[in-house]
């Protein structure tokens, strides 16, 4: 009752106080000083994460009040908002970012000059949020970027793991996996509690229907059910120079106050403790497997977690001010599923409209479908998540009830567009023969639109896997090409380059990639060409300095810079690349080396914990390396590294260096990729197949600027059931030379049999991958690109054209056509 209530007078003199936040050189050098000496107890020769920890509360006070503005603005009105609901956010670092898109660099440096320090050091010591696994997680982070930069009221919700993305060691080839306890000392400096937004999330117990006698009104309790809190971490996402200050809400689980209060009572002190930790292990760790799936029951828990948190959140600040009037609630709220692992968004909104909010099934459907959207990220069979009924109904009962009333309409509706036809509702049904709820087909029956991430991948969803759903619903269907942000990926990794262009195009290009293409006038631009290749020479020196340090293999930067980084999977084919360096290292031996192009290729990339297959991979990447890199033969010829412990921060020194861009998963198999699209805007040149966005980046460039190769989707269709890899091994005496050295344990002297198994897939008729297929097209393609990077003119060209064309790649793009087409928000200046 004591608190005081500031005036108008008050509140005004507050907001005056807090402008004075400045941006000047002293301001930042004032404040970081403070923090550093005053609030951590430190001096300036402490650790660089000190100094780090220093300069982000300097940073981050510098965007709160923009953060509150922006907050307040979207919530003045009665604004349109979207929500990107994802289990991943891969954010890697923030303080360059943060420094960029408030556009305090320079101050900020000359600060750090004054005062002996480095700002470069303070970056380096900042650990990366690694919320995610790869391209889906990274996707997210950089639509959030474009949202802020876009000035779009877009609110992100994911889960604040305690530990994201475990970190790889390679110990005698082999990856072995370390917990990434990226929070260090509890928490991170960018974030801000907000636990007066917490929520409560149920599990388990039963769902009870009543009657009212009187009134014959039924009412449905979630009964008996273990309560966990849902607590908010706000990380703040700053637009280009524009003080708009968007906000990516993270939940942390925390066992409610009074848990299991009866079975502490009884005494069993043990296991309310212990309950305890099981409710906080919610958000422990982030699942590992990219592109599988995660059927364990954590798993989802963590995804009804996100969901149930993040949708009470969004429906309670809208019975804040609306009470329970939800009449136009759709057309003011916009979900955007990030694949299907937030799909239970469909049947929890259902429930919270009837259950609390007492809606008609009719009024709540109503709302749902016209408020859901769905992205699709795979065709892979393995990553089509589906969760068996029992375990629904142990966990989430009465969602599970919701599912089965929405399938029940659903099914009736396909029994009138198709009358009789009891297969296809089989087929069509959200519970599937074996009793499992598919979450693809729950999250289609619940949205009004249904997106795929690059052009083919949107059409082989309507042709293929979705095909039915197509013809009930074509309106439904659309494509939205990923892309990726400028920002962090040219602007922050690539300063050379970044000078180069501000001074030959001005600076526009860092909100309007199109823009890109003005530099196509100075191709023939001697002096440009030159300051091309020398930025270029400096960030492959760069690149040379970390693989260096991180594998003590040392390259030569005059040398083609051949480089694949992305999760080790199958399907990317991160084997055809090992069976190229076995040939290249064959024909060194055999001394066919005329007109020779020295190589150095890098592969990096983690292995889900559980994929045999895939750490064999990495074993014999690094064994492979182990061999070529001593023999006195090749000396510079070729270099192979594996880079360990691949990551956001990795890729910021990686892409700027490459050469040439490995893209060559089989055909169909790649959603869209966007690695690709981060190497092309630093002027690396393609090798790949026709597969996810490959096929825009080619389109876009040209096949003279691009080296294709491989079969196309319908061939790898046609051949499956009539593939016989002996046949390539026989017509191919090339392919013969690297399976006898294979074969003959070359590269595994002291380790016999290791690599049996990755020889027999390869060898198998059924290798769903096709690899030796594509082997000699292949290695075409690549003694193609060595004798264009012997044209040191022609292979300039070729980078500055894939440089200036790479426009269209931008999330600023993408998440143009995400509102102009789904969302339909207005922006808020
Ligand atoms: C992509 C995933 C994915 N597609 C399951 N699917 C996961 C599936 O933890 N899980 O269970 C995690 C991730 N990730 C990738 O999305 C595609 O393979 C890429 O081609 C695409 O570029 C990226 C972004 O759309």
């Amino acid at each position: 009752n004591k608190k005081s209530v500031p005036s108008t007078k008050q509140e005004k003199h507050i907001a005056e106080l807090l402008k004075k936040m400045g941006m000047s050189v002293t301001d930042i050098e004032q404040d970081f000083v403070n923090y550093l000496y005053n609030m951590l107890g430190r001096d300036i020769h402490s650790d660089p994460y000190d100094q780090f920890k220093a300069m982000s509360y300097t940073i981050r006070d510098r965007l709160m009040t923009y953060w509150k503005e922006t907050w307040n603005a979207y919530n003045k009105d009665k604004t349109k908002k979207a929500y990107y609901l994802s289990m991943e956010f891969l954010i890697g670092r923030s303080l360059s970012n943060n420094l960029l898109n408030l556009g305090i660099e320079t101050e900020t440096e000359k600060a750090m000059y004054r005062l002996g320090a480095s700002l470069e050091a303070i970056e380096e010591a900042e650990r990366d949020a690694g919320l995610g696994n790869g391209g889906l997680g990274r996707l997210a982070a950089c639509f959030m970027d474009s949202c802020a930069t876009l000035q779009l009221p877009v609110i992100g919700y994911g889960l604040r793991y305690e530990y994201g993305m475990f970190k790889q060691l390679i110990q005698n080839g082999f990856q072995i996996e370390e917990p990434d306890h990226w929070l260090g000392f509890g928490y991170y400096p960018w974030e801000i509690q907000r636990s007066e937004y917490t929520r409560t999330v149920y599990f388990g117990g039963r769902s009870r229907h009543y009657k009212d006698p009187h009134t014959g009104e039924l009412t449905v309790h979630w009964e008996d059910a273990e309560e966990v809190l849902a607590v908010p971490f706000d990380v703040p996402i700053p637009g280009f120079e524009n003080k708009t200050v968007n906000t990516l809400r993270l939940w942390s689980a925390e066992a409610a106050e009074g848990f299991n209060l009866s079975e502490f009572n009884q005494g069993s002190y043990f296991e309310a403790v212990a309950s305890k930790s099981e409710a906080e292990n919610i958000t422990m760790v982030l699942y590992p497997n990219d592109s599988s799936e995660n059927g364990k029951e954590l798993r989802l828990r963590q995804q009804y977690f996100l969901v149930s948190a993040s949708l009470q959140d969004v429906v309670s600040q809208w019975s804040e001010k609306y009470g329970n009037d939800f009449s136009d609630f759709a057309e003011y709220n916009v979900f955007q599923l990030n694949d299907t692992h937030p799909s239970l968004a469909v049947a929890e909104l259902m429930r919270i409209l009837i259950d609390d909010k007492k809606l008609s099934w009719e009024a709540a459907w109503t709302i749902v479908s016209q408020s859901m959207a769905y992205t699709n990220h795979t065709l892979l069979p393995e990553a089509l998540e589906r969760w068996p009924v029992s375990l629904f109904n142990k966990l989430l009962p009465r969602v599970l009830e919701i599912i089965y009333e929405i399938n029940a309409r659903f099914l009736k509706l396909v029994a009138m567009k198709w009358p009789g036809d009891q297969a296809r509702q089989a087929r069509m049904s959200i519970i599937d023969p074996d009793d499992n709820v598919c979450m693809a087909y729950l999250a289609i029956v619940g949205s009004f639109s249904i997106n795929g991430v690059a052009a083919l991948h949107s059409q082989l969803l309507k042709e293929g896997l979705f095909h039915e759903f197509y013809e009930l619903w074509p309106e439904r269907f659309n494509n939205k090409t990923n892309g990726v942000t400028q920002r962090r990926w040219m602007a922050s990794s690539n300063p050379g380059l970044k000078a180069l262009l501000n001074e030959k195009i001005g600076r526009h290009w860092i909100t309007d990639l199109t823009q890109l293409s003005k530099i196509e006038s100075f191709v023939n631009d001697k002096s440009f060409r030159q300051e091309w290749m020398r930025v270029k020479r400096e960030n492959k020196q760069r690149l040379a300095d970390m693989v260096e340090k991180d594998t003590g293999v040392k390259f030569d930067v005059t040398a083609l810079f051949d480089v694949q980084v992305k999760r080790i999977h199958e399907y990317k084919r991160q084997l055809l690349n090992v069976l190229h360096v076995i040939h290249l290292y064959a024909r060194i031996k055999r001394g066919d080396t005329d007109n020779w192009t020295n190589r150095c290729v890098i592969i990096g990339g983690k292995a889900a914990p559980g994929y045999v297959m895939a750490k064999k991979i990495i074993k014999l990447i690094n064994n492979v390396a182990e061999v070529v890199n001593n023999d006195p033969d090749v000396g510079d010829k070729l270099k192979l590294v594996f880079i360990p412990n691949y990551r956001v921060s990795a890729m910021e020194i990686i892409s700027p260096g490459a050469d040439l861009s490995e893209q060559i998963s089989t055909a169909g198999k790649e959603a869209s990729g966007t690695g690709n699209m981060k190497f092309m805007m630093n002027g690396a040149i393609t090798i790949g197949t026709l597969d996810g966005a490959n096929v825009e980046i080619l389109e876009a460039v040209g096949e003279e600027n691009f080296f294709l190769f491989g079969l196309k989707t319908p061939e790898v269709a046609k051949l499956r059931g009539h593939y016989y890899p002996e046949n390539f091994i026989e017509e191919d005496s090339d392919l013969q030379a690297v399976f006898s050295l294979l074969e003959s344990g070359h590269f595994n002297q002291f380790e016999p049999g290791l690599f049996d198994d990755i020889i027999n897939s390869m060898k198998s008729s059924k290798d769903p991958w096709m690899t030796l297929a594509d082997f000699r097209s292949y290695v075409n393609a690549q003694h193609e690109v060595a004798l264009a990077f012997q044209n040191h003119s022609r292979w300039n060209t070729m980078s500055i054209i894939n440089s200036a064309r790479s426009g269209i790649f931008s999330t600023d793009r993408t998440m143009q056509e995400y509102n102009d087409d789904i969302w339909k928000l207005t922006p808020i200046k």
